[in-house]
């Protein structure tokens, strides 16, 4: 008879323990791929038994046995649960580690790795939910990526600028504005202190400003910022499109015009972000990745992605900046899962932090460093925050924070161009600004025009 629903698992259906995909003995390969799985099984369903199932379902397995796995070197190619915690205080949730053999991944292709690692699991049934918390990727992995086209060092080399964070802004309302009035925005901006503007996630090419139009307003502002201010400036020209060949067609266009930058939202996919990255290692551009949409699948705490992974499969993809939360603004993200985030960007070995997250050691070979954008609700009042969570290695983008001041567009910017140096400068000399507020505030208004008050 059929044996319909949880039954289906109490009456032992489910074999994928004894099939092979579960070895508590087994001590994983420095060469292997390690998953961390947050996973919460059916009622009936026993923990082993659903490890096994996410460690087959990932791999070779379907749900019942095949002869012809006689036909391949059938153990080598499982991948292995080895591994079993039931997560503290989250009751029906067990972490469970799944060791993968590299023979199963193409070289070079996020796309491969995520069609196993995610392709099946997430919407198996013996599993009310699953989050792919963390991976291990093995060095000779690692290196069949190029990883981003630019990297952290060489882009402030390019824009001459180092010992701070970057300044960005995002022009808004984020849809609606004419070319011209959008290429003003993005002069008062760069032109009052920021080192870059940007386009949002969502300006691509619509009825009342053509793609084309904005690249050319906007790169006349950056251009006339820049030689007035004497500073490299650049604007993120969003170059995100319904074809690989729409994409390129704009970012050659981008070139044509002196862009330094370009950007793509995560909506198009891990080829298309991929293509990208290399479009923008043959022709010397800085690749700016918005993580639009990531919320859909990271943002829960029992089921999805977590994104650290998202972040760790980008930089092997190939992005120079990457969106990674700003704790203190208006999108959700706790201080010290954030600073996970940013560690994984920024760092060429990462070791095991469980405090911010991170449960594997992560070696990146020489894989280059991304920058991590803070973005999302900030403004200058909570500078010393943001440089005491994120250090220097970081752009600090405020949108609404620089074109919603009350005094404009440019005095937005050189507040936060004040409020930065000024913090940058106070915790280089060890000076307090609290008590020596206009000393410091006068210092660091030297590359802007003397502050009257
Ligand atoms: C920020 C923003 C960013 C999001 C991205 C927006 O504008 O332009 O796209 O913050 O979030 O559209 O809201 P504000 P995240 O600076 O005006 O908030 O960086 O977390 O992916
Ligand atoms: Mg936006």
């Amino acid at each position: 008879t059929e044996i319909k629903g949880k039954d289906r698992y109490k009456a032992g259906v489910l074999k994928y323990a004894q099939m092979g995909y579960w070895d508590g003995d087994y001590q994983p390969k420095d060469t292997d791929l390690l998953a961390l799985f947050r996973i919460t099984p059916q009622e009936g369903v026993d923990a082993i038994e659903a490890a096994a199932a996410v460690a087959g379902e990932s791999s070779t397995a379907t749900w019942t046995v095949v002869w012809t796995d006689r036909l391949t070197a059938a153990d080598q190619y499982r991948a292995k649960a080895y591994k079993v915690e039931p997560v503290p205080g989250r009751p029906g949730e067990w972490f469970c580690y799944v060791a993968y053999d590299l023979i199963l991944f193409e070289e070079g292709s996020i796309a491969n790795l995520t069609a196993s690692i995610i392709g099946n699991v997430f919407s198996f049934k013996p599993l009310k939910a699953a989050r792919l918390e963390d991976m291990r990727l093995p060095v000779a992995y690692v290196k069949t990526f190029k990883g981003p086209p630019t990297g952290l060092v060489v882009e402030r080399e390019r824009l001459d600028k180092f010992g701070r964070p970057l300044l960005g802004a995002t022009t808004k309302p984020k849809l609606g504005l004419s070319g011209k009035n959008y290429g003003r925005v993005v002069y008062e901006g760069l032109k009052g202190g920021l080192d870059f503007m940007k386009d949002d996630e969502n300006i691509n090419s619509q009825p009342f400003m053509h793609w084309r139009d904005r690249f050319l307003y906007v790169m006349e502002a950056v251009n006339k910022a820049s030689a007035e201010t004497g500073e490299v400036k650049g604007s993120y020209l969003n170059v995100t499109a319904g074809t690989m060949e729409e994409m390129y067609r704009r970012a050659d266009f981008a070139k044509s015009l002196g862009s330094v930058i370009v950007m793509i939202d995560l909506v198009i996919g891990y080829t298309a972000i991929q293509s990208m990255a290399e479009w923008c290692r043959a022709n010397d551009m800085i690749l700016h990745l918005h993580r639009a949409g990531h919320g859909t699948y990271t943002r829960q705490k029992n089921h999805g992605v977590s994104f650290r992974v998202i972040a760790k499969w980008m930089r092997l993809a190939g992005v120079d900046h990457i969106h990674a939360g700003t704790a203190v603004g208006k999108l959700e993200g706790d201080p010290m899962t954030v600073q996970g985030y940013y560690n994984v960007c920024r760092e060429t070995f990462n070791p095991v932090d469980l405090e911010r997250g991170i449960y594997f050691d992560q070696d990146w070979g020489d894989i280059k460093k991304v920058m991590p954008v803070a973005s999302g609700g900030i403004h200058a009042g909570q500078m010393h925050q943001l440089l005491d969570l994120f250090g220097d290695d970081v752009v600090l983008q405020f949108g609404g924070g620089t074109i919603g001041h009350p005094m404009g567009i440019q005095a937005g910017a050189t507040a936060n161009r004040v409020a930065l140096e000024a913090m940058v400068f106070a915790r280089n000399e060890g000076r307090d600004i609290k008590t020596e507020g206009p000393e410091i505030l006068r210092a660091a208004a030297k590359w802007c025009k003397p502050l009257e008050a």
